[in-house]
Order: structure tokens, then sequence, then C-alpha cells
């Protein structure tokens, strides 16, 4: 074993990329997981797959030149990182974000190896987009930017090598501009991303399956208590795509629904979200600017301005929106006020302060790699449909989600739980690992 303890092999990956501080933080979360596992084995030793875990299969960065409505040239950063394809082709989303960069791209690759492992689909990770910020702009600079991010990143994907979605950003507007564009370079029409519209390759249930397939994953945990979502009161933060299909889930299983926000401030909406209400949403968000606060004024409820919702009492609570969207003091308030339920539709949503916290209080906490793998799940449902020409119903993707967030569900307990505590942290991570570097040992040194 090269390292002597956890914390030289940590401090390494440091001191590789000092400036790549949300990597950091995913990578010692799996490390923390995963360390007896992978310095136990002598297979995982001998082949060294520890240092190798950490280190994308390689990362593409290029420039985006564009123009906008009055005729002013732009440059924009475009990546993608092809993380780890032992078990598949790379797969995960595009995210336009001004927030984007290097480490936070990184830090979402890495995450989704392991997620995409859970789904038990052939599905390796990977993660892109661009420091685009999608917001104000008009839909004919909307579609400049993708082609022109498209005119570089077509040679780097194919529905056999990386096959990319959305995320923050990316919808099904941009996944339109981004596919007529590759289908146009290549004169290909292919699978190559996936949250397509349903007449031209999409899945039925892909837009709503990440938000779905979270409140499946909240059910899944409840019932380990033999406790139910009827008449429970939720929080969540975010008012984008998993958001808005989270909450839909939840007010037809009897739960309710409370708040929502943007990056400007939350809405409290104590008599509940209904549908009608989350139709207004989505009509709202459908651009990109409009801010939640129209809600409030709408509906004559409370808006805060410039805060996150977890100081509102409730049983459950479901960060949707971005990372590091809940530290420990929100964990602290939520715990206090007797939330006893968090599962993460967004990505590293909790700070590493928060998860400890969760994890001390013994609540039921799902981590995103576990909670919001349903989005990738379906759109590997979506591959396997585009391959057989063949689309399913409604009912049998609904189906097939529901299957799948129950099995990683039992993986979680299989790899996590200790005496009478499901440590969904540990069960997620171990329970990715183990199929990835397994495959990776069958492999060879590649
Ligand atoms: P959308 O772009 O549809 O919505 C994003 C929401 O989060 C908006 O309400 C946005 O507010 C808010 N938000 C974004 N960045 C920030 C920020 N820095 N601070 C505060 N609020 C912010 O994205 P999605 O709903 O698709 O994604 C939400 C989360 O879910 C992300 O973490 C993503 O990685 C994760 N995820 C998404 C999946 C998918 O299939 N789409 C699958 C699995 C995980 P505003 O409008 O003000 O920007
Ligand atoms: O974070 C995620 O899992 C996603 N943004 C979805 C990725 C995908 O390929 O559907």
């Amino acid at each position: 074993m090269k390292y002597k303890s956890k914390k030289e092999f940590l401090d390494s990956v440091v001191d590789n990329y000092s400036d790549q501080k949300e990597f950091h933080q995913a990578v010692e979360e799996v490390i923390h997981s995963i360390w007896d596992t992978a310095t136990s084995n002598e297979e995982y030793c001998k082949f060294n797959i520890l240092d190798r875990i950490v280190v994308p299969d390689r990362t593409i960065i290029f420039r985006v030149p564009w123009m906008d409505d009055k005729n002013n040239v732009h440059v924009n950063l475009g990546y993608r990182i092809q993380f780890n394809s032992a078990i598949g082709p790379y797969k995960g989303g595009l995210r336009f974000h001004p927030n984007v960069n290097l480490g936070v791209l990184k830090f979402l690759a890495f995450e989704q190896v392991f997620k995409n492992s859970l789904t038990g689909l052939n599905l390796g990770g990977g993660k892109g987009g661009s420091n685009f910020d999608p917001k104000g702009k008009s839909d004919k600079e909307i579609m400049s930017f993708c082609y022109a991010f498209m005119n570089e990143l077509y040679r780097h994907i194919g529905r056999r090598t990386d096959i990319p979605a959305g995320d923050i950003g990316v919808g099904g507007r941009e996944i339109g501009y981004m596919f007529g564009q590759y289908k146009k370079i290549r004169n290909a029409f292919t699978g190559v991303l996936t949250g397509k519209g349903t007449n031209w390759g999409g899945s039925l249930i892909r837009p709503e399956a990440t938000g779905y397939g979270l409140v499946y994953f909240v059910l899944e945990m409840l019932n380990v208590r033999k406790d139910s979502l009827k008449g429970k009161t939720v929080t969540l933060s975010g008012s984008g795509n998993v958001a808005q299909f989270a909450c839909e889930k939840l007010i037809e299983l009897g739960a309710k629904p409370v708040t929502l926000s943007d990056s400007s401030g939350f809405i409290h909406d104590p008599d509940g979200i209904t549908q009608e209400k989350i139709e207004y949403v989505k009509k709202l968000k459908s651009v990109r600017s409009a801010r939640i606060s129209e809600y409030a004024k709408k509906f004559n409820v409370e808006y805060v301005e410039g805060k996150r919702p977890w100081s509102i009492k409730c049983d459950i609570a479901l960060p949707c929106a971005t990372e590091n969207e809940l530290n420990l003091d929100d964990a602290k308030q939520l715990t206090d006020n007797g939330c006893y339920v968090v599962a993460e539709g967004a990505n590293m949503p909790s700070t590493t302060n928060a998860v400890h916290h969760f994890i001390n209080q013994k609540i039921l906490y799902g981590p995103g790699k576990a909670a919001n793998a349903g989005g990738v799940a379906i759109s590997g449902i979506e591959m396997s449909q585009n391959s057989t020409r063949i689309p399913l119903s409604r009912d049998k993707v609904d189906g097939l989600l529901k299957e799948i967030m129950q099995r990683i569900h039992t993986t979680c307990v299989k790899y996590g739980k200790k005496d009478d505590f499901i440590n969904y942290v540990d069960g997620a991570n171990i329970g990715g690992f183990v199929r990835v570097a397994d495959s990776m040992i069958d492999q060879g040194i590649v």
C-alpha cells in the first residue's frame, strides 16, 4: 500500500489539484467511505485502483466563440470531462452557468461515475458544460451558443463514446439545438444526447425522472421505518427541472411541499404548493431569467429575498438547486425543527459538515449520487430505446424508474447498514465503487 493513511492520500489529491475545491470535497467524501474496502483488498492495491479512480480518462477544454444579437463577439470556455469508462460509455450532463469551472465539473463527473454504477446500467461517468450564462439571452443567442459549443464538442462524443444530457441551464430546448447541430455536422441521426424531444428519439418520463426518482427514493427510505409520505410537510430548494417534478410527485402522493427557491430567494406557501401552482412555475421558469418571487406576488404568499428555505419547519427537506446550498447551521436548524429526512435532488448540495451532522443525528439522509440517479437512469433507458428503435410507454418507463430507485436503495442498505442504522453515504459510495473497481481490474492497466 503506497499511502500510510487516508490523510496522506487526500493531501496528495489537494496538492495535485490545488485550485479545485469542489473536486476535493467530492473525493474526500468518497474516500472516507471506500478506504477500508479499497485498502484491504489485495487486487485493488495491486492494480492501484485508488490513484487511478481519482484521475479522469481525459479532460477536454475548448474555446466557444459566438455572436450576440447586437453582433458583439463573445468567447466562453467549453469543457467535457470523460472521467471513467470501465462500465460503459461516458454519460453525464452539460451545465451552462457562470460559476462553471474545472473544479466544479470534475466534482460532478467524479460523482457521476459512482451514481451511474449504482443504476446497474452500463454507463460510464462524465460531465461537461460552459461558463456561459443563459440568463437574459434571447432564443437566437441560446441557439448560436449551442451551435458554437457543438462545433467543437461533436468530435469528442458519440453514441458509443460519450452521451451528454442536460443539467443546470440545459433543458429540452438546448438539447434540441445541440442535437440539430451534431446531426448536421455528422450527417447521422443517433442517440448521441439524451433528454431529446419525444418526436425525435426522446423518452417519455425523462424530464420528470430526476424529481420523480428522488421521491421514489424517499419512499424507500421511509418504508424502512414503516413510514409514508402522506401528510408530510416538505421544503424544497430550486425551482427548475428537478424541483418542479419532485414537487409534482409529492403532491400526487399526498405530501405537502411548501417552499421553492432560486438564486434570488425563496417562497413559502404554508397551505401547500398545488398541481395548478406547479404548472404556473413550469411556465414561469421556462424563461431562464424569470424569478420565483413572481409566485409570491401571484399567490399572495411570503417571499424571502437572498435566503434559502432551510429555516422553515418541515418533516422532509429536498435540496434541488446547486452544490453547497445547505451548510452546518442550516442542517442544525432543520433537525432542531424536527426534520428527519433529507434527500438530495441536487449534486452535493450539503457541505461536508452538514452531512456529518445528518449522519451523527441518525436521520434518513440520502446523498445525491443515490437519490438523484433517476435522471441518468432514464437517460440510459432512452439510449436503449434509441438502439432498439422501439419507444416504451409512459407506464413502462415509470415502472423501470421505480425498479431502479428500489435497486439503488437495496444496494445502499447492503453496503451501508451497520447495526440498526443505514449510512446511505457509505452504502452509495461503496456500492458504486466496487462495480467500477472490479471492472477496471478485469480490463487491466488501461
Ligand atoms: P435547472 O437549470 O432546471 O434549475 C436550477 C435551479 O437551481 C434554479 O431554480 C436555479 O435558480 C437554482 N440555482 C442554480 N444555481 C444556483 C446557485 N448557484 N445558487 C442558488 N440557486 C441556484 O437545473 P436542474 O433542476 O436540472 O438541476 C438542479 C440540480 O439537480 C443541480 O445540482 C443538478 O446538477 C442536479 N441534477 C439534475 C439532473 C437532471 O436530470 N436535470 C439529474 C441529477 C441531478 P436560478 O434560476 O436563479 O438560476
Ligand atoms: O447529474 C446528473 O445525473 C444529470 N445531470 C443527468 C445526466 C444524464 O446523463 O442524464
